[in-house]
């Protein structure tokens, strides 16, 4: 057996629905994306199928999907080490979601709870059917992969979940066909919160970027970002999420980028203001993120090396995930062409 068939396999995604990436998608997912590849068959795609279900300018959505594949390479994944790919390049995802589709009770797409935050959000006029099914083109992207691991942050769970229940369902009806994965969620960073709004997650999109800290942003706006940080009015630094939701959620984050505990940094801080936390957190973050921002504006200037990438990771996905169907077709008696 070959090493990389020897290899637990691990699978992600990401939408390419702002122009940036924020350090909540860093600290929940993609850290984890990048540290996976070195002990497991990495698949990672840009899931501009799934950026559909949002009305986008056509040309916003190219540059976006192009500038989310510059940020993971600048972010550390590895083209040669990782399958890194853009969804639609690989028809597949869109054939098994089909079949999904049809093993999915309507009840049961309906109590995802991300669908429901959404479309209430948007409006039940400007929701569109592909919001209601992307959980299934989600299972889709997954079971074809026959990932075991998948990291994500905390608000997928339950989008992980149906894709076990489906894998399941289908095996059992059908026969040993799909590896049911598990979701990879870090306890301490599968939530990041707004800055501004320390009870609600960090999101692309947020009503407003105030408290989103960008990848993609210049390090003057992130330091300020920091700087300006919603905090409760007292004095002490102590890690208490029901309390003090700003400063634990700035503990977390500065725990996450210098490895330091959340005790340590309570006992380096004790008898500090907020203001001293937030200045020295500011720099933490700069440091981080200005040479991945770097990075990944190379990686722009230079389209040709992009699709050569993407090139090579659309042909790989697509055969792992056509020898998938091909299984799924004849286990569920669909004819093959011959
Ligand atoms: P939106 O809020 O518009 O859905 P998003 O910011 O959640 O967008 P996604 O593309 O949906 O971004 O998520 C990419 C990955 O980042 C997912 O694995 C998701 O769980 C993770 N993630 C997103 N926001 C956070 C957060 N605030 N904390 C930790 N992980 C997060
Ligand atoms: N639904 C996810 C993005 C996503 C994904 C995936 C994540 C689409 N396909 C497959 C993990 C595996 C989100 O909104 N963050």
């Amino acid at each position: 057996m070959s090493t990389e068939e020897s290899k637990e396999r691990v699978l992600s995604g990401i939408q390419p629905t702002h122009d940036s990436f924020h350090l909540g998608n860093h600290l929940g997912a993609l850290r984890q994306w990048v540290a996976l590849q070195d002990t497991h068959d990495a698949f990672y795609c840009v899931v501009d199928l799934h950026a559909l279900t949002i009305e986008t300018d056509p040309k916003l959505l190219h540059q976006r999907t192009l500038a989310s594949v510059a940020q993971l390479l600048a972010l550390g994944i590895n083209p040669t080490q990782s399958t890194l790919f853009i969804q639609s390049h690989v028809p597949a995802h869109n054939q098994l979601g089909w079949v999904l589709e049809c093993i999915t009770g309507f009840g049961e797409a309906n109590r995802m709870t991300q669908f429901k935050d959404k479309s209430q959000k948007s409006g039940a006029d400007r929701t569109v059917v592909g919001l209601f099914t992307y959980p299934i083109l989600q299972a889709a992207d997954i079971l074809l992969y026959q990932a075991n691991q998948v990291p994500v942050g905390e608000d997928q769970r339950q989008h992980i979940e149906l894709t076990r229940d489906l894998g399941q369902r289908f095996n059992s009806r059908f026969g040993e066909t799909f590896t049911i994965p598990d979701a990879h969620i870090i306890k301490g960073t599968a939530k990041i919160m707004d800055l501004q709004d320390p009870t609600s997650k960090m999101s692309k999109s947020a009503a407003t970027m105030a408290g989103v800290i960008e990848l993609m942003d210049a390090p003057e706006i992130n330091a300020k970002k920091v700087k300006s940080a919603m905090t409760d009015t007292e004095r002490e630094i102590k890690f208490d999420e029901k309390n003090k939701p700003g400063i634990s959620n700035l503990l977390t984050i500065y725990s996450a980028l210098t490895g330091q505990s959340i005790k340590q940094l309570e006992e380096n801080y004790s008898g500090k203001g907020y203001g001293d936390l937030k200045k020295e957190l500011a720099d933490v973050v700069v440091g981080v993120l200005e040479p991945i921002r770097n990075s990944a504006l190379d990686y722009l200037k230079d389209p040709a090396q992009l699709q050569s990438i993407l090139k090579d990771g659309g042909q790989r996905a697509g055969s792992v995930a056509a020898q998938t169907l091909r299984n799924v077709y004849s286990a569920m008696g669909l004819v093959a062409r011959g």
